[in-house]
């Protein structure tokens, strides 16, 4: 039996937080199919793990913990595996990253698609709030000890679970819609930096690895993710 089950669709978006937290930790896991991910997601709140509304669903075997919310999950797995820093304001900083992450997801995949991208909502977004949140990252960790040659987001000395959220966040993002590369690079270059060191890692570079190989070059899916690359196109 596996460590942990993990119910996402299959693609590298918020799942994919989860699946490097666990890679890196050494943790296994299984992945059941659409199908299965579907059921689960559309029983009725008595009938689930824990009650919730949408993917990823991760569940502990070894805890007999089911939980939902990227953050809360990734909370979870921080507390398992050691990855959240012991001072508590550090800790709190640490989820309120892994809060803008997910508002970073939120904001360019207009919650979940909700609606398309004009081509002058995009430019508006472009132009100002996503280089602005690249530039909160880049200054949190600059504010810890960060730089392009080294270092990491809250100044501890291995990565912990911020680490892991910005490398996957901006390089996945980056990696997968190439058009935003040299955005990354001119607003945030410790962090695409810091990105490319983690990713780097031997569990991580197998994750990626095994997860391109699966998911080709999606991202969000969707026709949301079709709407980003005509914008980017
Ligand atoms: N706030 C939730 C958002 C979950 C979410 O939007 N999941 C998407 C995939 S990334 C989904 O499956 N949405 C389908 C739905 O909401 O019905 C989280 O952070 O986990």
């Amino acid at each position: 039996m596996t460590d942990f089950t993990l119910y996402y669709w299959p693609l590298p978006f918020r799942g994919q937080f989860l699946r490097a937290a666990m890679a890196f930790a050494g943790a296994s896991w299984d992945e059941p199919g659409v199908d299965a991910v579907a059921e689960v997601k559309d029983r009725a709140p008595p009938d689930q793990p824990v009650p919730f509304m949408a993917p990823p669903l991760l569940v502990d075997h070894g805890a007999g913990v089911s939980i939902a919310q990227m953050p809360a999950a990734l909370a979870w797995l921080g507390g398992r595996f050691e990855l959240m820093p012991a001072d508590p304001a550090l800790a709190a900083l640490t989820h309120k990253i892994v809060a803008d992450a997910n508002d970073v997801l939120d904001e360019v995949t207009r919650f979940g698609g909700r609606s398309m991208w004009t081509r002058e909502e995009w430019d508006g977004f472009a132009g100002a709030r996503l280089p602005r949140w690249m530039e909160i990252f880049e200054q949190t960790g600059r504010a810890h000890g960060l730089t392009r040659e080294g270092g990491y987001m809250l100044g501890t000395p291995e990565p912990g679970l911020a680490d892991l959220v910005a490398a996957v966040l901006w390089v996945t993002m980056t990696d997968k819609l190439a058009g935003l590369r040299p955005m990354l690079e001119a607003r945030a270059p410790a962090i695409a930096a810091l990105g490319e060191r983690v990713m780097a890692r031997p569990a991580l570079a197998e994750m990626r690895a095994e997860t391109d190989a699966r998911f080709g070059a999606a991202w969000c899916g969707g026709q949301i993710e079709a709407s980003l690359r005509e914008m980017l196109d």
